[in-house]
Formats: structure tokens, C-alpha cells, sequence
């Protein structure tokens, strides 16, 4: 098998640019600037006029900031974050009893892959879906509130599930792939036993179609390699999950060098509906409650196709014919023909095995090799079968289309792209119109705020011959993959619907009470403009306090927040909606609360006290 004669020397150099974290094209000083006529095409069209709603949404990861950013797509405003694994005291999020459940006792987490849900390989709109590579864990955010309203996790037998989340054509399942190998049991074992005691996995979640709720299905076993992206097939790859590997290696130390000897690694390809059938049929064996299924004792399962040295995105083409591996050490991305991988694994045109699993002749299932540039990371498709990868390494968005295999336009972006997304990007029909660039080096693109920069996103028109920047914005660390929506196709709810029914909640100000039974008081109050009942919370030291609190005023956008000084209690009231939050009493003395939410022109008023009366 070759990878073409270019292959081996350009490979020196990109590993010498990553590691260097540098970029080919680094200028230096003030950014490239626009000439006029650029200027006002972009105006043209990015502008969103003040009143005016942005044509998309874009749900983006926030990284290790743990949440989720929401971002209006041609303006690049943000016009929401949605904390998802971290807390954020503007929302009371992490404080309240629910969502600190929801944290399980973790503070941060590592957002990198939103999946929106799909009907028909169709973005519908019901929910997202993100991971957490950090503490194996995987949220669903409901549209309907834009609220995190599940997190599921940590996951036994797997270890940072970066190679996630790819939900099905119908959202049957999302899966997630393993980054780090462990010994799946969870117990301890030495380094030196990593190749016969370590493993990886991928954690297949099935999803309640009327809810959204996640419950762990299935899990399957995996060589110890590193698994980093993944994608599902569609179409007439539906049925099929696609993951990139590198270390296939197996170094335990110095991945940067050791992971990088190779010159082939692999996509995976999983016939998860096979995976399900195991299950069904209970080939599998009980792991710390998981289902786990062993491809090598069920033939049928997993395929290596190869791909040129550590490959880091894998993407599947809208019409499901083709997945397409991303070179990152290689300046190219190798296009496989689905169909013609079919036929080898039908014909059993292996080149080769390894850990079991048979490797398809690469030369027979290869559709093309296009040479895109250095660094390609992440691709995302078009219309008409358009594509567009980012180039990490040289800064670049390279444009290509499936049947013609080359380059096609490119255009600079800055600096150094890691992720980009196209309007409607991962669905059956992309839209095309708007690719956003997710860059990771801002540098002087931006007013300067000390050493680090944010990260920069530039909106890149794609509607013509030539890509056009029209648009950029600043972002927080660190958005990795983002999904982009058309706007009509998310209905969120004005107000959360009166719930007559839940024991914590009371609708009239006749009902706010205090109830005490022992050390532990209960309190059920009420928010709405511009005061609480009750506004005086007498307890004694070392008392066990419950708040109930329920916004009554069902008017769009009232919201009260609530607060405790010194108490580090603040928790929120959306409208029509009831929350919880519990604490110990255990400082005497006087403590006023007050609403921490702009509400009304009585904002100020809406306040109380606290008095915790000291012990004898
Ligand atoms: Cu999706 Cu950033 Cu986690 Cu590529 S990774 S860039
Ligand atoms: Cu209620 Cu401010």
C-alpha cells in the first residue's frame, strides 16, 4: 500500500509545525486587511440589522469550560451559554438540588462534540447532545427550554470518550469512542501489561424518542489504540459507525513520538447494528453491569480500512456513500467508496489482520487521496458534494468536491482551524451558504488581553466559486465541534407550563409558609415582581434549611434569581418554573437575601432577611 510520494518528507515538517505549535503562514503584526469591496460584501451579507434574528443557531462546544455556547449564525453573536458540566452562578446552575445532581460531584467537564438529533439523517431540532471527555460523562440539553436537563456518567469500562457524539440517522442511539485505554474491568494494572490488560470501547446510548433520556445500551470491546473521531453512516451506510484511530502503536509514553511511527493507522468501521444483534442474542459478557461485546469472539463486527499516519477527523458524506479520514500527519484526506468497501469485506479482500480484526485492502476500497493541504483536521460538506477541510497547519480552508478528488479554492484563515461547521452541515441535505471556521489561535486578530488570546471564529461564505471571509468574532475557551441549525426548526418554550401538581411548588402568596420538623425547615416561597413571600426566614444555628421557590409571574423573560449573603446560596426562578436549594444554617447572625435577576423597576426592593439565631 502506498500513500503516495510526497508522503514521508512532508511528514517531518508537520509534526515540527505542530509541535512547535506554529502555523506556516504566521504573519506577523497587524491581520491582512479587507479591501473595500470585501468590506462591503461582507456588510452585505453578515449584518444582522438590530431587531433582526439570525438566519441559524449554532450549538457549540465550549471545551473545558464545561458548557455550551449558542451562537447566532451569519452575526456570530452569542446569544446564550448553556452550562452543561460546569456551574455558573448566573443561572444558579450547579447550586440548586437539581443541577447539582446533574454535576454529580464534579466541577468542570470537556465538551468537545455536540450532536444535534436527526429524524431521517435530518436535524429535527428535539435535543443536543455533548460528551464529556474528562470525567466520561454525555449531556442532553432539550430545545424546548435550552436547559440541561440530563447527564449520564460516568460510564464504567470506558476512559474519555472524545470519539463521540455521533447520534444514528434516527436517533435510535449515540455513540462514543474511547480516547484513553484502560483495563476495562477498572482495575489496576501495570503499564508494562498495557497491550495484553488494556482496552478501549465504544458506548453505544440509546435515547427515549419521546423524552431525550440517555440509558448506556452496549458497549464494544477495542484494541488498545487511541480513538479520536467518529461519525455515523447514513443511507446506504446506515447501520455503520466510522472511527479514526492513532497509537495503534500501543505506546504508553511519549505518544508525541511513539505514537507517530506507524505509517498506517485506521478508521474503524463498525457494523453497529451487527453490535446490537450480539446483544439481542446475548453474545456478550457482564462488565460492572455492561453489556460488553468482544468483536474478536463475534466475527462480523469490526473492520480496519487504512489511513495515512494518526488521522484526526473522520467524515461521512451526506449521501452516506462515502467516509473520508483526515490526514493531520499526512497533508491529505483519503476518501473511501462505501460501497466498494462492502464488496471487500463480501469478497474477503483482506491485506492483512490485527488484534483479530481483518484489514480491508486499502488500494480496493480507497476512493481518492486529495491532496488538501498540511494539517487537515475536520471535514464538512456542502451542497453538490462541496467540501471543505480545515488545515490546521497552514491555516487554510481548502474547498474540494467528491468525484473530481481536488482542490478546488482555499482561503486563509486565522489562525489555524480545528474544527469547522457548515450550515446543516452533518445532515443528509447540507444547506451550503455558511461554513464557520473554529480557529484555535486568535493572535492579533483582536484587541490584545494579555498573553493568551481567545479563540477566533470566521464565518466563511461559500456560496460562490471563491470562499469569502464575512465575518468574525472572539470566543471563550475552547469551542471544539459546533453544529449548525436553521433557526425555524427550534421552538422553545415562553414560559414553563404551570405545574399544579408538584408537591414543592404553591401558586398564591396564601401558601408561602415556613415548616419546621426538628433541625429541618422547609421553606415554600414564592417569586414574583417585585418581592418574595416569605421576605423573613427565621432559623437557628445548625438548622437544616430547604428553599422551595416558584416564579409565578408566567410572563416571557421575568426571571428572579435568588441569593443569600454570605451564604454562597444563589439559585434562579425561570417563569412558571419551582427549584430547590439546601444548606446548613451553621453561621449565626443576620443575612440579608435578595433577587439577583433584574426584574422590574422594584428590582432593588425585592429583598429579605435571614436570621439565624445563634445556639445557647
Ligand atoms: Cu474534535 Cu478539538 Cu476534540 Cu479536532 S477535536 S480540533
Ligand atoms: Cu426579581 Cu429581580
Amino acid at each position: 500500500m502506498k500513500f503516495g510520494k510526497w508522503y514521508v518528507p512532508m511528514v517531518i515538517g508537520i509534526i515540527a509545525g505542530m509541535v512547535a505549535g506554529n502555523i506556516v503562514i504566521q504573519p506577523d503584526g497587524p491581520a491582512p486587511t479587507m479591501s473595500s469591496s470585501q468590506i462591503a460584501s461582507a456588510q452585505n451579507k453578515a449584518f444582522v440589522p438590530p431587531g433582526q434574528h439570525d438566519e441559524y443557531y449554532m450549538f457549540s462546544s465550549g471545551g473545558h469550560s464545561g458548557q455550551m455556547f449558542v451562537i447566532g449564525v451569519p452575526s456570530l453573536r452569542r446569544i446564550r451559554t448553556i452550562p452543561v458540566f460546569s456551574p455558573d452562578s448566573a443561572t444558579g446552575y450547579g447550586y440548586d438540588e437539581r443541577t447539582k445532581e446533574l454535576m454529580g460531584g464534579f466541577s468542570w467537564g470537556d465538551a468537545h462534540h455536540p450532536s444535534l438529533s436527526e429524524t431521517n439523517g435530518d436535524y429535527d431540532g428535539r435535543f443536543v447532545f455533548i460528551n464529556d471527555n474528562a470525567n466520561n460523562r454525555a449531556a442532553m440539553i432539550n430545545l424546548k427550554t435550552f436547559h440541561t436537563e440530563q447527564i449520564i456518567g460516568p460510564i464504567p469500562n470506558i476512559m474519555g470518550p472524545h470519539s463521540a457524539v455521533f447520534v444514528t440517522p434516527n436517533t435510535e442511539y449515540f455513540m462514543m469512542g474511547t480516547r484513553f485505554s484502560v483495563p476495562m474491568d477498572g482495575s489496576y494494572k501495570d503499564l508494562e501489561q498495557y497491550k495484553e490488560s488494556y482496552n478501549g470501547a465504544l458506548q453505544a446510548i440509546s435515547v427515549d424518542q419521546e423524552t431525550g433520556h440517555m440509558t448506556p445500551a452496549w458497549q464494544l470491546k477495542l484494541p488498545p489504540w487511541n480513538f479520536d473521531l467518529s461519525d455515523a453512516g447514513k443511507g446506504p451506510s446506515d447501520g455503520w459507525a466510522f472511527l479514526t484511530t492513532y497509537n495503534t502503536e500501543e505506546a504508553t509514553h511519549l505518544l508525541e513520538v511513539n505514537a507517530s511511527k506507524n505509517e498506517t493507522d485506521y478508521v474503524l468501521a463498525i457494523n453497529w447494528k451487527a453490535a446490537e444483534q450480539a446483544v439481542k442474542d446475548g453474545k456478550f459478557e457482564e462488565v460492572n453491569g455492561q453489556k460488553v461485546v468482544d468483536p474478536e469472539k463475534v466475527p462480523g463486527i469490526v473492520y480496519a480500512v487504512p489511513a495515512a499516519k494518526s488521522p484526526h477527523g473522520v467524515d461521512v458524506s451526506p449521501d452516506g456513500k462515502y467516509f473520508v479520514a483526515n490526514g493531520k500527519l499526512s497533508p491529505i484526506v483519503t476518501a473511501y467508496d462505501f460501497e466498494k468497501f462492502k464488496q471487500a469485506i463480501e469478497s474477503k479482500d483482506f491485506s492483512d489482520e490485527v488484534r483479530g480484526i481483518p484489514v480491508v485492502n486499502y488500494d480496493s476500497v480507497k476512493a481518492a487521496e486529495v491532496e488538501v493541504g498540511l494539517g487537515p483536521l475536520h471535514t464538512q460538506f456542502g451542497t453538490d458534494g462541496y467540501a471543505y477541510t480545515t488545515n490546521f497547519v497552514e491555516s487554510t480552508v481548502a474547498k474540494w468536491k467528491i468525484g473530481e478528488w481536488k482542490v478546488l479554492d482555499k482561503v486563509t484563515v486565522h489562525y489555524s482551524p480545528g474544527h469547522g461547521s457548515a450550515a446543516e452541515g452533518d445532515t443528509v441535505s447540507p444547506d451550503g451558504k455558511y461554513f464557520v471556521a473554529l480557529n484555535k489561535l486568535a493572535k492579533d486578530r483582536h484587541l490584545p488581553v494579555g498573553p493568551s488570546h481567545p479563540e477566533n471564529m470566521q464565518l466563511v461564505d461559500i456560496e460562490g466559486d471563491k470562499m469569502e471571509i464575512i465575518n468574525e468574532a472572539p470566543i471563550d475557551p475552547e469551542p471544539h465541534y459546533a453544529q449548525i441549525i436553521k433557526a425555524d426548526k427550534i421552538n422553545p418554550v415562553k414560559i414553563y407550563e404551570k405545574d399544579e401538581n408538584n408537591p414543592d411548588a404553591i401558586w398564591s402568596e396564601k401558601d408561602a409558609r415556613i415548616e419546621r420538623n426538628g433541625n429541618k425547615v422547609t421553606v415554600y416561597g414564592i417569586a414574583v415582581r417585585s418581592r418574595f413571600y416569605p421576605d423573613e426566614i427565621k432559623v437557628n444555628e445548625g438548622d437544616e434549611v430547604t428553599i422551595h421557590l416558584t416564579n409565578i409571574d408566567l410572563d416571557q423573560d421575568i426571571t428572579h434569581g435568588f441569593g443569600i449573603n454570605l451564604y454562597d446560596v444563589n439559585f434562579e426562578v425561570q417563569p412558571g418554573q419551582t427549584n430547590t436549594i439546601k444548606f446548613k444554617a451553621d453561621k449565626p447572625g443576620v443575612f440579608p437575601f435578595y433577587c439577583t435577576n433584574f426584574c422590574s423597576a422594584l428590582h432593588q426592593e425585592m429583598q429579605g432577611y435571614m436570621l439565624v439565631k445563634p445556639k445557647e
